[in-house]
């Protein structure tokens, strides 16, 4: 009930008469105002005028599941949502689902993770009340071989949602980052429960700093927020749904052909190192090269000196760039 009165008061320009949310929902208006009154203590202002009704005047960072859930506007992709105010890993949390055989399209998100993952052993700095956490399940019926693209598919899908909500550049730093300026603003990490031929489910957990201020140590001088970069406190239940809404409309494409060949060029144009030299850090050697975009299959095209085109695969090395973090 708390969705649908959140959603008629957003989608009203003035007041909305008490009488006219009870008939919608079928309920009482002391059961309205109960609603009203839980929405304030939330951070939603309403204003509240008699014989007029109430009016939503501003609507800053909150983030419940009502707030995330009137704002994905999807066929399936977030619809089924659970929102945890604290857990160890988002990430841990959509594979439970997955084992328990909650559906394609799952989301997970939480305000506060204690455990928050990277990719091979490392760790996620996600702070209270500031950043997104946020993972969902996806039951594919494609070859395991092509679930790497799903970590390129979630990058361009935050990426627009970012630029949407914020109008920076935000920029992919192949395979799993989201940079701005040279900086990390995002990070992706993609698991997979899978035998042979067939995939069981996947797990793509994003992590996005949005009106963080401070960070540890260690991470200080490679990672920024978006308000760090704004100025502004940005919504995060926003760039949650404007994740979704990408994210259905790119994969959809990618399972027509089960590969990027349609997403290629809007892929290669939010691509951070595009034509810009690149260090593979490949365990049987490092090169210099320039990159060249993207295959079908999502590995990474580097020049190298000599001319030739390198693959890189997503997973067996990182890429740097020479100058900086990107
Ligand atoms: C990643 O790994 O970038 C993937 C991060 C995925 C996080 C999301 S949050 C929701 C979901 N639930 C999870 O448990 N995980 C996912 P990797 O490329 O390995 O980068 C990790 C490195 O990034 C760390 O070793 C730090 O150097 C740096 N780092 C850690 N926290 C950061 C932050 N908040 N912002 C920027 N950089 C960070």
């Amino acid at each position: 009930m708390k969705t649908k009165i959140l959603t008629v008061l957003k989608e009203s320009e003035g007041f909305v008469s008490g009488q006219d949310l009870c008939s919608v929902l079928g309920v009482s208006r002391t059961a309205v105002w109960k609603v009203i009154k839980q929405l304030e203590e939330e951070g939603y202002k309403i204003e509240a005028v008699r014989n007029k009704g109430y009016r939503l005047v501003e609507v800053a960072d909150v983030m419940t599941k009502a707030e995330i859930g009137s704002r994905i506007h999807t066929k399936w992709m977030g619809k089924n949502l659970l929102y945890l105010p604290v857990t160890d890993s988002t990430n841990i949390q959509a594979k439970k689902q997955g084992e328990g055989g909650a559906p394609h399209g799952t989301l997970v998100v939480a305000d506060c993770q204690n455990a928050g993952k990277g990719r091979r052993g490392r760790s996620w700095s996600s702070p209270s009340g500031t950043s997104i956490y946020m993972s969902f399940l996806l039951r594919p019926q494609i070859p395991p071989r092509c679930a790497s693209m799903i970590t390129l598919i979630a990058g361009m899908a935050s990426c627009q949602a970012v630029r949407e909500a914020t109008g920076l550049k935000a920029q992919i730093k192949w395979p799993n980052d989201l940079v701005v300026r040279g900086k990390k603003i995002c990070g992706i990490l993609t698991e997979m429960s899978a035998e042979m031929e067939q995939i069981h489910y996947i797990v793509t957990g994003i992590g996005i700093n949005v009106n963080q201020q401070e960070f540890p140590e260690e991470i200080r001088t490679k990672a920024t927020s978006l308000k760090l970069e704004t100025g502004r406190d940005l919504s995060r239940s926003e760039i949650i749904a404007g994740t979704m809404e990408w994210f259905e409309k790119y994969f959809e494409i990618f399972l027509e052909t089960e590969d990027l060949s349609r997403l290629r060029k809007e892929y290669e144009g939010l691509l951070a190192n595009m034509n810009q030299e690149v260090l593979v850090l490949d365990p049987k050697g490092e090169y210099k090269g320039i990159c060249r975009g993207i295959q079908e299959d999502g590995e990474l095209l580097v020049e190298q000196r000599d001319g030739r085109i390198g693959r890189v695969m997503s997973g067996e090395v990182s890429v740097r760039g020479i100058y900086g973090y990107v």
